[in-house]
């Protein structure tokens, strides 16, 4: 390779850099978030455009994880491992392993959990699980997301309170747990409501609750629950935070979003903001 030929890494490649599973980096080159190009049929990314998109992100502070100590990739295969053959009791072994290790709830969710559920739904795809399989390792998710996150809970008094839900038409309610468990982590009162909340339900919660928040994640391409839900919201006066693999940024604040994130550290990194701007 000559001097002035840029450096092209494979996604693989790339995500060992970044300390993410492969497929945490495909979504979000799928998404437009990190640049690359396709080269052979393949994606491909230049190891001058991942450096930089490296740095704006850690200047971000906690916008994202930071990268990572732990081999996630080989995590995520044995969490798999454990869930294709029900085995919540080894699963549970692991992640006890990596809260006491210190990972945090946002890391364990967006570099562990959510790849592992992305592959999941691939073995589902290709019919390699069944419905039962893939219903069975859900649960077990749900647990270990519960035991991670009651396992450190945040000390002193709440800073602000959230609504989370996802709208109409949306039944995954995992990602949303897991944005709850995110704001929990940074010191908020949660009122998690699951899935499939009709909007004049989760208003009624805001505002009965004083909310400073309301996120609501979104996993499908059905589109209207979460416009509903979204302008109800936002016109009632509440900051309502988007986010989730149904949706994108852009599409997001032209439904009325005052914020959208990719991530649950992204979720965390709005919420801080909200504390710090929090009228006194
Ligand atoms: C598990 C699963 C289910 C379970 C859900 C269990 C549960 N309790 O949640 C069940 C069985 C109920 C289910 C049902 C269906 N599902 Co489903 N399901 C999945 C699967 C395998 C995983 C979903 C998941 O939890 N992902 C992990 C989450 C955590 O990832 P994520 O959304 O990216 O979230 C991350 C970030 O985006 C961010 N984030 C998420 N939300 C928010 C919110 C905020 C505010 C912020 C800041 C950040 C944030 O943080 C998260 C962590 O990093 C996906 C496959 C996939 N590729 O995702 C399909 C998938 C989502 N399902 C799909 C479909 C089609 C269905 C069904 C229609 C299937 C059917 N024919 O019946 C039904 C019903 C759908 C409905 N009406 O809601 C499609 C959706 C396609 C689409 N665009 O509409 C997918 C993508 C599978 C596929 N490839 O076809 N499903």
């Amino acid at each position: 390779m000559s001097a002035t030929e840029p450096t092209l890494l494979t996604l693989q490649e790339a995500a060992d850099i970044v300390g993410c599973h492969y497929q945490t980096l495909y979504r979000r080159v799928r998404k437009g978030e990190v640049p690359a190009l396709v080269a052979g049929g393949s994606y491909r990314i230049s190891r001058a455009d991942l450096d930089v998109w490296l740095h704006e992100r850690d200047a971000t502070a906690g916008a994202v994880p930071q990268r990572a100590e732990r081999d996630w990739p080989r995590q995520s295969d044995a969490l798999i491992a454990s869930l294709i053959t029900g085995d919540a009791h080894t699963a549970r072994q692991q992640i006890d392993r990596l809260v006491g290790g210190g990972a945090t709830v946002a890391e364990l969710c967006d570099v562990l959990f959510a790849p592992v559920l992305y592959r999941i739904g691939e073995l589902w795809h290709m019919q390699e699980l069944s419905i039962a399989d893939e219903h069975r390792a859900s649960r077990i998710i749900e647990g270990l997301l519960e035991r991670a996150s009651s396992a450190r809970p945040k000390p002193g008094p709440r800073v602000g309170t959230a609504v989370v839900a996802t709208a109409v038409g949306d039944r995954h309610s995992l990602a949303a747990q897991m944005v709850a468990a995110g704001l929990q982590a940074e010191g908020f009162r949660v009122n998690y409501l699951g899935a499939e909340l009709p909007v004049a339900e989760i208003l009624t919660m805001a505002q009965r609750e004083h909310a400073d928040l309301v996120a609501l994640s979104c996993c499908v391409a059905e589109r209207e629950g979460i416009s509903e839900a979204v302008r109800t919201l936002a016109d009632a006066g509440f900051p309502v935070m988007v986010g989730g693999s149904g949706i994108g940024r852009a599409e997001a604040l032209e439904l009325g979003a005052t914020r959208y994130g990719g991530s649950i550290a992204d979720a965390q990194t709005f919420a801080r903001e909200l504390v710090r701007n929090k009228p006194r």
